[in-house]
């Protein structure tokens, strides 16, 4: 990297092109292609990155990525790099915040390095005792939310501050205020979707399909399809150290089992009367069952892997296939990981 290198992000993907907002002059996007010597050795280009362009055309807003920096972090599902924190809405009423479902997506969001924020909307529907309820059975859980109100506009700007500088991806069902959250975060997203998107506007609005938006002030905000129906597929033996409530009985004290999943194992130092223990149990059962049919697939080496994050967190994967290859397998009678993903995907598809 040099000095009067032209160093952006990108901050949309489609097909072979790639939207880059510029790192000294957040108003001018280059619509980009990468360099074929990018192509070749197979580095990928994701939204998030932070890349060099060779090569602009000021006149036609054009340009090449030649480079692709170092990344922070990495997210697969949605495919962000370099994201910071996951901001995590759900809605105390209308949709009734239901603990199991919040839990799945918590869990979902510790499997990541990224910094979580959890994120309360719709406070305006339940009364000042209903929220403290909430704010002490949720610290009994181990976490502090953000109460807001994106209709009275309570707590957005706390929001808008700890979002400062950093790449967020926004995560949470539907019905929640995500939409109605980041169109009060950033006021003239409707002009920047106009004014981007343009030839990158087929496929918006697939699940596959994700874009950065500048928050006023500093900080890239991701709104996130992908995000909407989290799998739990992390290995059974990880599962504990994705809720703070195990996570310390774990600082504290050890179980008698070096490799115990703290079920039913005897001097368990984790089992016991934490409200959550109920779905630990049960998320456990569902990574477990996972496992199962993964290990039951003669041919899982040849489209799964065993990624091991930088944090030592190891987590199955798909590979990277062809779609002609993906149609195939669907037709197979057992259902892989690859097939859980596709139903997902056609359900968030249908659902957004
Ligand atoms: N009462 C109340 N309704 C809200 C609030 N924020 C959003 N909504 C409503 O919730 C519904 C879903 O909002 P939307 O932003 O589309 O949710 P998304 O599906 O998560 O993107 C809309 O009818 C919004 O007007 C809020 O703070 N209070
Ligand atoms: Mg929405
Ligand atoms: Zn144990």
């Amino acid at each position: 990297m040099v000095d009067h290198d032209l160093i952006g992000t990108v901050v949309a993907v489609q097909a072979n092109f790639y939207q880059v907002c510029l790192e000294n002059n957040s108003t001018q996007f280059l619509l980009c292609t990468r360099r074929t010597r990018l192509k070749k050795i197979g580095q990928k280009v994701m939204v998030g990155d932070r890349v060099i362009v060779e090569e602009p055309d000021w006149q036609d807003s054009r340009g090449a990525i030649a480079q692709v920096l170092p990344r922070t972090t990495e997210l697969e599902r949605p495919p962000v790099a370099n994201a910071d924190i996951i901001l995590l809405v759900f809605a105390v009423e209308e949709p009734a915040l239901d603990p199991w479902q919040l839990s799945r997506f918590l869990v979902k969001a510790e499997s990541t390095t990224l910094e979580l924020c959890l994120c309360l909307n719709k406070c305006d529907l339940i009364t000042v005792e209903q929220r403290q309820q909430w704010q002490g059975r949720l610290k009994q859980w181990g976490y502090d939310a953000s109460y807001v109100s994106v209709i009275q506009q309570q707590g957005i700007n706390r929001l808008w501050e700890r979002l400062q500088g950093k790449i967020t991806v926004v995560a949470g069902p539907s019905g929640v205020g995500k939409s109605s959250l980041i169109r009060t975060l950033i006021p003239t997203i409707d002009l920047r979707v106009g004014k981007v998107s343009g030839k990158l506007q087929r496929g918006r609005h697939t699940t596959r399909h994700v874009e950065l938006f500048e928050l006023p002030g500093g900080g890239l905000l991701a709104d996130s399809p992908g995000f909407n129906q989290p799998d739990l597929d992390c290995l059974p033996r990880d599962l504990a150290r994705y809720f703070p409530e195990a996570r310390i009985r774990l600082q504290k004290a050890t179980c008698q089992f070096s490799n115990c999943l703290h079920k039913d194992e005897p001097n368990c130092v984790v089992r016991g009367d934490w409200e959550r223990y109920e779905y630990y149990l049960d998320f456990l059962d569902k990574a477990i069952a996972l496992q199962e049919i993964l290990q039951k697939q003669p041919d899982r080496e040849s489209n799964l892997k065993l990624m091991v994050k930088r944090s030592g967190k190891s987590q199955y994967e798909p590979k990277l296939q062809t779609k002609k290859y993906r149609r195939t397998n669907r037709k197979t009678k057992h259902q892989n990981l690859q097939d859980i993903y596709e139903t997902q995907l056609q359900e968030e598809t249908e659902d957004s």
